[in-house]
């Protein structure tokens, strides 16, 4: 196994022998295997789309679910991704068939092979395709990135909104990473059309959110627990989330967020449902003591899933992406209604949660919100009570480095806002920073892709300002990253213009030196150091 697309990767180099993720060399190269497929796909449908041939909605949600499996933290199952790799072959088969012209297509379209030939084939579809490291290293942020836009436009999809242009986007990057032909600056080109797209993707994700649910707006939400059992979901699918709450309102159990879906519970559309009771515990690498203690069963929607203790493993459902041998899985495609009975069957015969904490936490601080109290907001700039807004948005993980956020967030000068948005949140969200006029310090927009929120804000902000460059803006970007959809996040920063950026704890193991002095060079785009440092660096303190 080769694997180096998360921020946890083994060394800063690349997971080699298991991952740190708990992923396994068979998964890991199945998975290479179904990337590799899905691109053999991707090349046909660009083909035919080029033919004048049409692409169905199937085949779409096919390709960007098949990416959003080899997300970090998603699917550990190997019959799941067999399977998906089964399915890719057929649908690439059945397409060849319609095809006028089949010639030079790559490998990846053209193969074809039994269950039995897959651990072979994998061996030779890992992501260091070339012998080229510049070559190699966009590939995989473009690659990476497309797994960010896919898992988006998924959760777009679930809720009936499709975007054709983008699906062709996705695929036909994914067979330019095929591309022998494409040189360095042609794949820097496209590694920035990947941003530009992940801004429409993101774009679309939150039209389906607040379509579907409404604006965020600002709630006090409960970080308690109460008498009754609980069913604890997890991840990102808001969709999933509704069937549920839908299913389950009757049941004398109560429904808590955990990580990911915090979020939800700002959302106008799921407070009329009583028994939505707030949130449990913190960020995804806390879920072993928080689902031991959480007592219910959990619904895991997308990732982060951490590989299950034994001793709750049975009150693990893994939905849509998400997969890990001997956990329960509830079937159901876009546009189906999902069977939550198991799950809430389940729920009734378990003991009520174990408390963790107590009190409440303020969320809701998406776009539409924040420009409601935007007049707030400038007076505060104006009058020089709110100096730099400080986004920090992105990932948490499970590494001590990662304290550094939390030290960061202390230190900030009491004239400075957070805007965040992810998971990245949970290093400072419980701590008491206080308020500017009414402002809270911290600015939660929701989750990782909410960050499309932070930066439509800032477009605001500047288009109020009269300034010409967003990087006229008093804020300061100190991004965290863990997976591919942050990888999304900052190429779509970086289309929007905004420079600058700081990330961290570790810049991606992928990006080769010259990539790297190309983000440098354009985009000023640096490591984090220490917080005393960064603190000198932003304040001249
Ligand atoms: Fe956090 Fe994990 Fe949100 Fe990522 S819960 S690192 O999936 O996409 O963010
Ligand atoms: Fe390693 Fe991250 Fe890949 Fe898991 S996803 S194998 S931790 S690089």
């Amino acid at each position: 196994m080769f694997c180096y697309q998360c921020q946890e990767t083994a060394g800063n180099s690349g997971c080699t022998r298991v991952g740190v993720c708990g992923k396994r060399p068979s998964v890991s190269n199945l998975q290479d295997l179904l990337v590799y497929v899905t691109k053999g796909l991707s090349a046909v449908t660009t083909r035919l789309r080029k033919e004048g041939m049409p692409v169905s909605g199937n085949v779409n949600h096919l390709v960007t679910f098949n990416l959003f499996v080899t997300i970090t933290n998603a699917n550990f199952d190997e019959d799941f991704i067999t399977d998906r790799i089964i399915k890719t072959l057929e649908q690439t088969q059945l397409l060849l068939r319609q095809l006028k012209d089949t010639s030079d297509l790559p490998d990846a379209s053209t193969w074809y092979g039994a269950v039995d030939t897959f651990t072979e084939k994998a061996a030779e579809s890992g992501i260091l395709s070339s012998d080229d490291d510049d070559i190699n290293s966009l590939r995989a942020l473009i690659t990476y990135g497309l797994k960010g836009l896919s898992a988006y436009t998924k959760h777009a999809n679930a809720l009936l909104q499709d975007s054709e242009k983008l699906d062709a986007f996705i695929q036909r990057a994914l067979a330019d990473t095929l591309d022998d032909e494409l040189t360095v600056p042609e794949l820097v080109d496209l590694t920035l059309e990947v941003g530009r797209r992940g801004v429409e993707g993101m774009a679309l994700l939150d039209k389906a959110n607040t379509d579907a649910y409404g604006n965020p707006e600002i709630t006090n939400i409960r970080i308690d627990v109460g008498t009754r059992p609980g069913i604890l979901v997890s991840g990102h699918d808001l969709r999933d989330l509704e069937m549920l709450l839908e299913q389950s309102k009757d049941s004398g159990i109560d429904i808590y967020t955990h990580s990911e879906m915090l979020p939800a519970n700002s959302y106008p559309a799921f407070k009329k449902y009583h028994h939505f009771y707030g949130n449990y515990g913190g960020s995804w690498w806390k879920q072993k003591e928080e689902f031991e203690a959480f007592h219910g069963p959990i619904l895991m929607t997308t990732n982060c899933l951490v590989p299950p203790n034994s001793s709750y493993q049975d009150r693990i459902y893994n939905t849509g992406p998400v997969g890990y041998p001997g956990c329960h899985y509830i079937p159901g495609g876009i546009g189906e209604e999902k069977d939550f009975s198991e799950i809430i069957e389940h729920a009734k015969k378990c003991p009520p949660p174990e408390q963790l904490e107590s009190g409440t936490i303020i969320g809701g601080f998406a776009h539409a919100q924040v420009f409601a109290l935007a007049d707030q907001i400038v007076d505060a700039v104006r009058s020089g009570a709110i100096r730099k807004f400080v986004v920090m948005a992105g990932c948490d993980g499970r590494f001590n480095s990662r304290e550094y956020y939390t030290e960061f967030a202390k230190a900030l000068p009491d004239d400075t806002v957070i805007l965040t948005a992810g998971c990245a949140k949970y290093r400072y969200n419980k701590l008491d920073l206080g308020d500017i006029n009414g402002i809270p310090r911290v600015l939660d927009a929701g989750q990782c892709n909410d960050s499309y929120s932070i930066a439509v804000i800032a477009l605001k902000l500047q288009e109020i300002f009269g300034l010409d460059d967003i990087n006229e803006l008093p804020v300061i970007y100190n991004i965290a990253w863990y997976e591919q959809k942050a990888v999304l996040v900052l190429l779509a920063l970086l289309s929007l213009g905004i420079k600058n950026i700081h990330l961290g704890p570790t810049l991606p193991a992928f990006l080769s030196l010259n990539v790297t002095k190309v983000l440098v060079e354009n985009f000023g785009i640096a490591g984090i150091t220490t917080v005393e440092e960064d603190m000198n660096l932003f304040f001249g303190n």
